[in-house]
């Protein structure tokens, strides 16, 4: 192709207005940050601190983003668009500053903008507290795929709970953990839109009369749910997804009567009992005791969105009768379950629908995704706390089953144990409602988020399910933001992938493919090391300032962070810490590698072995890294108040990532995925997504070891007997009294007895059979890392073999074959 002069200049000119355009905007946005600084924070440029300057910061991009809000709006109503709504009861968003400026194509200019008043860019950045309205996993998915829906321009919204505070901060004194409130709005919420019009009623309580043969229900109580709105920018588009949450208030903020006749107490109790609901975040993961006050959360933010729903569709449509063409409302687990219910009664109470159209639009609205098939975290709920929380639901969902059963019974004559199986009413002991059940027989699809999980899933917790409803179940593995987990958190690693490869990887990660072609190169090979260390850096930086102690950069990184948990076997990794530590000691001349071993996440505040498993790991570090003869070559950290922010620092900074969870037990896990997306090498059993990374990245690229879910169930059929591997192995035998003696906590000789006792007699997750195939891989991981190149080149195909766990994919996957609506 040619260009003529005319062509060029035209182009020269269009290319100068745009350069022109964009340096006015940047101007625009640097006096609007100012204009905020001084008439919503009330401060001087002179005088502001970097808090000040990120609440500035943060109203100016609001601004801008509530154009790109009305915009989207606009535009879905006038194109009669199907949404997708993401009901989930967390979001675990982190910070939005970084995200929201990259989105916007400030990034540069806020820089810019900060350095010319003399404030410091990053300090802005890190006074921005984590909105952590989530525990782990789960609600960080949720994260994820929003930004991947405004990405991709997928009509849509988020709906959870505003809570008023959300995860604990993890404080550890003497080595225990001690949890803190996070009161993450003491400062106010500079991103939200409040919606003082938008507001829903939720009735709790009371009993149902039947007038006239049609069920009337009269709620004891009634409070108010009122929406705020944070606004999730997409990228490299204008679009833009909205994350409605709902906040508890008191319909009537006083009770007047009680007031007037000087009953303070009382007007004030239906305030507080009312603000109850949205005040906390359960800090539980996967384990669920049946509290009241957790059912009445669920119920609020459920009511509260399908109330929002159904009135936007009556403003969009005028009717309801085409509500299921027009709305897909996902379940991010069973914490919305309520959905099923409710749905059917806002359609048969409230808009005069029979039960066969109201169930003809709810089993063709609503799916659910299953995150976990441990049994201890599948939702029951009493049927004495519904009847009492919600008579109305607890009647729907006994016609739920009645019906279901009697299909079931049609379907398969002479089975009756089936029948008691899959009630949705668990009739063994005190009656519960089984809210995997209940979700299951409502829902279009069901997934799991990992192949081997999905599978599991229909081959033993919803077997029975499966073969009722064979074309309903599906696997959508799950994905991470490629903008938050790499572009942001690694800008280094970012030019380097911008300045190496065509193309808009940012929002097409199957673009990293590319860069297979340069793990021969060693110039590249140098500059991917480069980066690494000046992300260990960074991080020992982080560890020094938080704990004022000192970790060697060039020391290999070994990191696992995420929730404490047994299934996921923080403690198989302390042994392995353990037995080289033993090593070191009886052979200290030797060439040892030198090692960081990083952990950090949070226990629920209940979880006894998981606390005592954080005390160990601070014992062990004790003594490790006081203990001369290692000089230095072995150091274990444990990094306090794992979050969102946390993590962006640690990724980048690791050279392995450990996925160690037992067999079968790892629903998914998304850190794997952020590890090595930031070049981490994964040891990892061949658990969840693991095992996709494996085959994505080349086997020759990943350390994988231990007993596969066939060999963990073939052991546990057996009988297993972990006394019998203690016995059989001298070394693991050695670390378990090491840990079992006074060794690592003098002070107080007995500490560890209930873990080892546990490890000896249950060892409910196998670690005592892995960990010989496990102690193993560590010595091929040393081996490996000496062999610099050959480290680098695996390091180039796992980042390069990450395109496909993007949530770019998983969202699309969704909207594909699960919510059909468009995705760009
Ligand atoms: C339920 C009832 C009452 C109180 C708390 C809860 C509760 C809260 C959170 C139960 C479970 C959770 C969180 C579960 C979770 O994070 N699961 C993880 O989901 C990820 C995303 O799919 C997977 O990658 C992980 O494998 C899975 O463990």
């Amino acid at each position: 192709m040619s260009f003529g002069i005319f062509g060029r200049a035209a182009g020269g000119a269009v290319l100068m207005n745009k350069i022109g355009a964009e340096g006015a905007e940047a101007g625009a946005f640097a006096a609007s940050v100012q204009r905020h600084l001084m008439n919503d924070v009330g401060v001087s440029p002179a005088m502001a601190r970097a808090g000040e300057w990120m609440r500035a910061t943060a109203m100016a991009s609001r601004d801008r983003l509530g154009e790109r809000w009305v915009q989207t709006q606009e535009e879905d109503v006038a194109n009669h668009a199907r949404r997708a709504y993401y009901l989930s009861a967390e979001f675990l968003i982190g910070r939005a500053m970084s995200n929201a400026l990259a989105a916007l194509n400030l990034d540069k200019d806020f820089a810019q903008e900060m350095a010319s008043v003399g404030a410091s860019a990053p300090d802005v950045l890190e006074s921005e507290p984590d909105a952590a309205l989530g525990n782990g996993g789960l609600g960080r998915l949720a994260a994820c795929f929003l930004d991947s829906l405004a990405t991709l321009g997928v009509p849509s919204m988020g709906y959870g709970i505003r809570y008023e505070f959300g995860m604990f901060s993890q404080r550890i004194a003497d080595g225990r953990q001690v949890e803190v409130p996070d009161n993450w709005l003491a400062q106010g919420n500079p991103w939200e839109f409040p919606r003082r019009d938008v507001a829903y009623p939720i009735p709790y309580g009371g009993w149902v009369d039947h007038v006239e043969g049609r069920p009337v229900w009269s709620p004891h109580e009634r409070i108010l749910a009122r929406a705020y709105d944070m606004v999730i920018p997409g990228h490299s588009t204008e679009r833009v997804c909205t994350l409605r949450l709902w906040r508890a208030t008191a319909l009537d903020e006083l009770d007047l009567a009680a007031h007037t006749r000087g009953d303070y107490s009382r007007a004030s109790e239906a305030r507080s009992r009312a603000e109850n609901i949205s005040w906390v975040l359960y800090p539980d993961d996967s384990t669920v005791q049946g509290r009241e006050l957790r059912l009445r959360q669920e119920f609020f933010f459920v009511s509260a969105s399908l109330q929002d729903i159904i009135a936007r569709h009556v403003r969009e449509y005028g009717t309801l009768e085409n509500l299921h063409e027009k709305a897909a409302i996902q379940l991010n687990d069973t914490h919305p379950a309520l959905a099923v219910p409710e749905l059917m009664r806002l359609l048969m109470d409230e808009h005069d629908f029979t039960w066969e159209q109201a169930w003809y639009q709810t089993e063709r609205i609503i799916s659910y995704t299953n995150h976990t098939l441990m049994p201890e975290a599948l939702e029951t709920w009493p049927v004495g706390i519904m009847q009492y929380l919600l008579p109305r639901h607890l009647d729907i969902v006994y016609e739920i089953n009645r019906r279901f059963l009697d299909r079931v019974g049609k379907l398969f004559p002479n089975e009756p144990e089936l029948l008691r199986r899959v009630s949705l009413i668990n009739e063994d002991g005190e009656r519960r409602v089984r809210m995997a059940y209940l979700s299951i027989v409502a829902s279009t699809k069901v997934n799991g988020v990992a192949k081997l999980h999905s599978d599991l899933m229909v081959q033993t917790i919803f077997s029975d399910f499966a073969r009722i409803y064979p074309d309903r179940f599906t696997n959508v593995t799950n994905g991470v933001t490629p903008r938050r987990w790499l572009a942001q958190c690694n800008t280094g690693l970012a030019n380097l992938i911008d300045a190496t490869i065509p193309g808009n990887w940012r929002c097409d990660l199957d673009q990293l493919k590319r860069l297979d072609e340069f793990a021969g190169d060693a110039g590249f090979r140098q500059k991917l090391a480069d980066i690494k260390l000046a992300n260990k850096q960074r991080l020992a930086a982080y560890v020094e300032r938080e704990l004022g102690f000192s970790i060697d950069p060039n020391a290999l990184f070994d990191i696992q962070v995420k929730r404490m948990h047994e299934y996921k076997r923080q403690l198989l990794n302390v042994l392995h810490v353990v037995q080289r530590y033993r090593e070191m000691i009886a052979n200290p001349n030797a060439d040892w590698q030198p090692r960081v071993h990083v952990f950090a996440g949070k226990a629920a505040s209940a979880y006894r072995m998981a606390k005592l498993i954080i005390h160990l790991i601070h014992d062990v570090a004790r003594a490790v890294n006081n203990d001369a003869r290692l000089k230095g070559r072995l150091k274990v950290v444990f990094l306090p108040d794992y979050r969102v922010s946390v993590g962006e620092k640690i990724f980048p900074a690791a050279d392995i990532s450990e996925q160690i969870s037992t067999a079968g037990t790892e629903a998914s896990g998304t850190g794997n995925m952020k590890f090595a997306l930031n070049g981490a090498l994964t040891v990892g059993t061949w658990d969840g997504a693991n095992i996709e990374i494996a085959q994505s990245v080349g086997l020759d690229n990943i350390f994988v070891f231990g007993l596969r879910t066939e060999e963990v169930e073939k052991l546990a059929r057996q009988g297993y007997n972990p006394s019998a591997w203690y016995e059989g192995n001298a070394d693991l035998k050695a670390v378990i009294d090491m840990i079992g003696s006074a060794y690592f906590s003098p002070e107080e000789p007995d500490r560890y007895r209930p873990l080892v006792d546990a490890l000896l007699h249950r060892d409910q997750y196998f670690l005592l059979a892995d960990f010989a195939a496990y102690v193993e891989t560590h010595r091929a991981v040393d081996l490996a890392y000496r062999d610099r190149d050959a480290w680098l080149t695996k390091v180039v195909h796992n980042i390069a073999g990450m395109g496909t766990f993007s949530s770019d994919r998983t969202i699309r996957e969704y909207c594909q074959r699960i919510w059909k609506v468009p995705a760009r």
